[in-house]
């Protein structure tokens, strides 16, 4: 059985990973917007990732007896400065989501709670990911600037980005 502060530690988790979801959808339609289908077909692959994360928390809460409780999602921004700009929130996001992810094995650790901690690796494990892909699509735009044709190569590039 789950402990209290574990399960609303969890319930919060849930609430970030849908509002990940959100944003990424959100960026991803705000690319799709200005003629970057490549962008936009990546950020709605990683909307769906998000998703599956928010599930994996739920699913394991509901596997231990906990109460799963959905809270509102917060609107996410619709618009940004620029591609750059739009990834630089994603590189900023996820290392919120990061830290995040560390506070919350830090309770599962002080709850005792092992099944938990073991689930919570993987996410420990995929936030290193989620951030080196960010930072790679950041360093890909600093090089290629204002260069037309290769941000639309970079953007043909993202339009294959296979599922995880
Ligand atoms: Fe769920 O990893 Fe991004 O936010």
């Amino acid at each position: 059985m789950i402990t209290k502060t574990l399960e609303s530690a969890l319930n919060l988790q849930i609430n970030k990973e849908l509002f990940s979801s959100y944003l990424y959808l959100s960026m991803a339609y705000w690319f799709d917007g200005i003629g970057l289908k490549g962008a936009s077909a990546w950020l709605k692959t990683q909307s769906e990732e998000e998703r599956e994360h928010a599930m994996k928390l739920v699913e394991h809460l509901a596997d231990r007896g906990g109460t799963v409780e959905f809270s509102a999602i917060e609107k996410p921004k619709n618009s940004w400065k620029d591609p750059m700009d739009a990834f630089q929130e994603v590189l900023k996001h996820e290392q919120f989501i990061t830290k995040s992810i560390h506070d919350l094995y830090a309770v599962a650790a002080q709850e005792n709670d092992l099944p938990a901690q073991i689930m919570l690796q993987w996410f420990v494990s995929e936030q290193v990911e989620e951030e080196r892909n960010a930072a790679d699509i950041i360093s890909n735009m600093t090089r290629i600037q204002n260069h037309e044709t290769a941000v639309l190569q970079l953007d043909h590039q993202m339009g294959k980005r296979a599922r995880s």
